[in-house]
């Protein structure tokens, strides 16, 4: 029997919802778990309940809340295996990615659990006598923290741990395709000793956790939204933000490129490209998109190329595969319909391509070479198993196809010429910039986030997420006993 998964809200479990089946995506006749979805009432609620624990929970000494994140970290370690295996029967990622995934978590809390203790603030000379000026981080709110499924758990703490961490509550909405794995998730933080309401887990679907969301900002209770997911959603999210004078933190959509220099490393190009245009079945925002490839060597590249996606092994994701089953009908479904964008004038390789024979929900891996800068499918995102392959010329000329698609997460140059590597990094779009690696595979604590279609420029994951979770409060103290006025009363020399 499946198990029911609901929402928890101040601790309390919400037996009632409409029933939603997630599915093991490689056998998808087997439900993993139901999860019973709830309305944007109970998200509204759900923010309220946040609200009145953030208040005691921001009392608890940083450094306190720094041991919780140790605990969970902790937790998280000692079930790793069990909580990837979960990942990989939800999601259908192989489970050496799965783990790997688990260990971005046990990262992120590494990373954070001393933060406790560094929460700086600044002290700063005052233009006055006997008048110190001071800065402090001031946890916002209450975070409310949207999730995709493609990473159900890492992506997720990325947002979690920081926000706490900060003397936030939460209130996250993980994908429903993913409720297994996130409610896992969930009962560990639970267990590492947070209090009631300071995290509240809510499966709902896109429109009522729009309405929801909505409604929470109306009332005041939600002060920052955390998004990770497509473009569109994210558009609208940052449009209903801005209605509130809030500005989210977006981690959208990506096109990304890798340039391939005609002194590169083919073999180490080829291993990159497989890795990240094939590797988690291309589903992550980090994907590679398209392979630009200097005309003298792209011949070479792509026989490579082809060889090595040939080569791979694709199926069960508990065996040592390339990659698994796509997340799930929807994602199956739609990138079907990406398949539909091929030209004919396109090379297609290895070839066949669409849905493999059997259950599960594997598709065959596509290249797609002489791909064009206004196709389709070299400007927009396809979350699936294909890459596109065009050539270029000079370095300009691969910059500005870099940068065509308006995305700008995450990119890549196969080079030996630090100058083209160092050209290459100052004339991309793109938040994050990989040399003689692959575009997906972001170490925990760098900024992660893009620009452009990518996200609204905010930045996640390292001390660089505090600035999402905490504003800036300053302080002046004057111990003259005298009013002194800023800008009219400056000490003379
Ligand atoms: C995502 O797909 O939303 O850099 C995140 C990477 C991963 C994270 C991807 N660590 O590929």
């Amino acid at each position: 029997m499946a198990r029911q998964i609901v929402s928890v809200i101040g601790g309390k479990e919400l037996p009632s919802g409409t029933p939603y089946a997630s599915i093991n995506p490689a056998r998808p006749s087997e439900t993993v778990a139901t999860v019973l979805l709830a309305g944007a009432d109970t998200f509204a609620e759900a923010c309220r309940t946040a609200a009145a624990a953030q208040r005691e929970w921001a009392q608890i000494p940083a450094p306190v809340r720094g041991r919780v994140i140790a605990s969970i970290g902790r937790l998280v370690e000692a079930n790793a295996e069990e909580l990837a295996r979960l990942v990989t029967r939800e999601v259908g990622k192989p489970y050496r990615e799965a783990l790997g995934e688990v260990r971005e978590i046990i990262d992120t809390c590494d990373f954070f659990l001393g933060e406790g203790r560094r929460l700086y603030g600044q002290t700063v000379p005052s233009e006055m006598p006997d008048k110190q000026l001071f800065t402090f981080r001031v946890p916002v709110g209450v975070a409310a923290v949207i999730t995709a499924g493609n990473f159900p758990v890492a992506v997720p703490s990325w947002y979690l741990v920081p926000a706490l961490l900060c003397g936030n509550a939460v209130v996250w909405k993980p994908a429903e395709y993913a409720a297994a794995s996130a409610h896992a998730l969930y009962r560990i933080f639970a267990a590492a000793g947070l209090p009631d309401g300071v995290l509240n887990v809510v499966f709902a679907d896109g429109p009522e956790t729009y309405a929801g969301l909505e409604r929470a900002l109306g009332e005041g209770t939600v002060h920052k939204v955390g998004f990770t997911g497509s473009t569109a959603v994210g558009r609208a999210i940052g449009e209903l933000c801005g209605r509130h004078l809030q500005s989210p933190c977006l981690e959208l959509g990506g096109k990304n490129p890798m340039v391939i220099m005609p002194d590169a490393d083919l073999d180490l190009a080829v291993e990159g490209a497989l890795f990240s245009g094939f590797g988690t079945a291309g589903q992550r925002c980090t994907s590679l998109g398209t392979a630009i490839v200097h005309e003298d060597v792209h011949d070479e590249f792509l026989d490579r190329f082809v060889t090595a996606v040939r080569n791979a092994k694709i199926g069960d994701p508990n065996g040592d595969v390339l990659y698994g089953p796509l997340l799930d009908h929807k994602f199956a479904e739609r990138f079907e319909e990406y398949l539909t964008w091929i030209q004919p004038h396109h090379t297609v390789l290895p070839g066949p391509i669409g849905r493999m024979e059997g259950e599960g929900l594997y598709y065959h891996p596509v290249i797609v070479d002489g791909v064009r800068p206004d196709d389709r499918l070299f400007l927009e995102e396809t979350f699936g198993p294909i890459v596109g392959v065009t050539t270029f010329s000079t370095l300009d000329e691969a910059i500005e196809l870099a940068n065509k698609p308006g995305y700008g997460l995450s990119s890549s140059i196969y080079t030996t010429d630090p100058k083209a590597a160092f050209r290459f990094r100052a004339g991309v779009s793109a938040g994050m910039v990989s040399v003689n690696n692959s575009t997906s595979g972001a170490e925990a604590h760098l900024p992660f986030g893009g620009n452009g279609k990518s996200g609204n420029g905010s930045r996640q994951s390292g001390m660089w997420v505090l600035d999402q979770f905490t504003r800036w409060q300053a302080m002046n103290w004057d111990y003259s006993g005298r009013l002194q006025k800023a800008q009219m009363d400056v000490a003379e020399i």
